[in-house]
């Protein structure tokens, strides 16, 4: 019997040395529908990251918030619920004010000064979502930042009690100050939202409102330019160092393709999206000289409001960034 075990247990242990390493299987929620440009991004670096490291770790992307929804990504990943995720990183600024860096309006309004700005920041930001366990991989920028509305708009005056849905604290603030009422709501659900009348109104890129056919129940986007905020890809800090280096440099090449592609493909969007909200029969114009000033003033305080919050590392940053150009 005892010769029985052991040979056994050898043939067990000959059968497992013949195994290939057990290939990782990692799920990635994202919060967008999955034809939006981050969705395919992600979609293709997890296809660049199963391929490279020949199936030993495979990474499949869960889009439309169908895994978690937006808002419970980040948590997720950071309990290790989920081993990896994508989420609009503003959406977090109560946890942390710097993670509202991208959303400081009127700070950038083009593609290549927000990646000026997000080249001396984003080292920042991953500083700090390692001390909440992850680890920064890549991030993409939405298109600059418009407003919607059902009716039309010319000053601040038109805004008021207007409900408005809102993605992030400075979306809300940005409510709050001009006087309609704010309403958090997911992309995933802002079709329902205009459907409805749960909200009426709320400042996002061409790019949403085209994904999510919001000429059905809007009819006006004023071209604002507020701001460019982004989606980070973030890993698990204990997934993250489970892996080999090899698998690193991996996850690390594919994650510089993707954050390339993420970019070129959101500027590619910007117009084509604006001519899909005109197709859909919305008016698409600048906003009113009236209503421009009205917002800078409104800019300036909630920038004053991010630097009081935002202590050292935000006027670092801020300066920094002035200082480049
Ligand atoms: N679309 C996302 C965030 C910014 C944007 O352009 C949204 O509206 O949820």
């Amino acid at each position: 019997m005892k010769k029985l075990t052991s040979l056994l247990a050898a043939t067990a242990l000959t059968a497992a040395a013949a195994l290939p390493a057990a290939a990782e299987k990692w799920d990635m929620p994202m919060a967008y529908a999955a034809t939006n440009f981050h969705s395919e991004v992600g979609a293709n670096f997890a296809k660049c990251v199963t391929d490279g490291t020949g199936g030993d770790l495979e990474i499949v992307t869960h889009p439309s918030g169908s895994l978690f929804p937006g808002n419970e990504i980040k948590r997720a990943v950071q309990t290790g619920q989920a081993a990896i995720g994508e989420r609009l990183i503003s959406a977090h600024q109560n946890e942390n004010p710097l993670y509202g860096v991208d959303s400081v309006p009127f700070l950038v309004s083009s593609f290549d000064q927000h990646e000026k700005l997000w080249e001396i920041a984003g080292p920042k930001v991953a500083e700090a979502l390692d001390e909440e366990n992850l680890h920064y991989l890549y991030s993409v920028p939405w298109p600059p930042q418009g407003l919607y509305f059902r009716n039309e708009v010319n000053s601040v005056d038109d805004m008021k009690g207007v409900k408005f849905r809102s993605y992030s604290t400075a979306t809300a603030r940005l409510a709050e100050l001009t006087g309609m009422l704010p309403v958090q709501i997911e992309a995933a659900e802002i079709s329902q939202a205009f459907a409805t009348g749960v909200a009426d109104s709320m400042i996002s890129s061409g790019a949403t409102g085209y994904d999510r056919k919001v000429w059905e129940h809007l009819n006006y986007f004023y071209i604002v330019d507020a701001w460019l905020p982004r989606n980070v890809v973030f890993v698990n800090n204990d997934a993250w160092n489970g892996l080999s280096d090899e698998t690193k440099g991996v996850l690390e090449s594919c994650a510089a393709s993707a954050k390339a592609e993420g970019l070129a493909r959101s500027k590619d969007y910007t117009q084509f999206t604006l001519d899909g909200l005109k197709e859909g029969g919305m008016s698409v114009t600048n906003a009113s000289d009236t209503l421009v000033s009205q917002l800078k003033e409104i800019g300036a305080t909630m920038t004053e409001e991010w630097l009081a919050t935002a202590g050292e590392d935000g006027k670092a940053i801020v300066d920094a960034y002035n200082a480049s150009n």
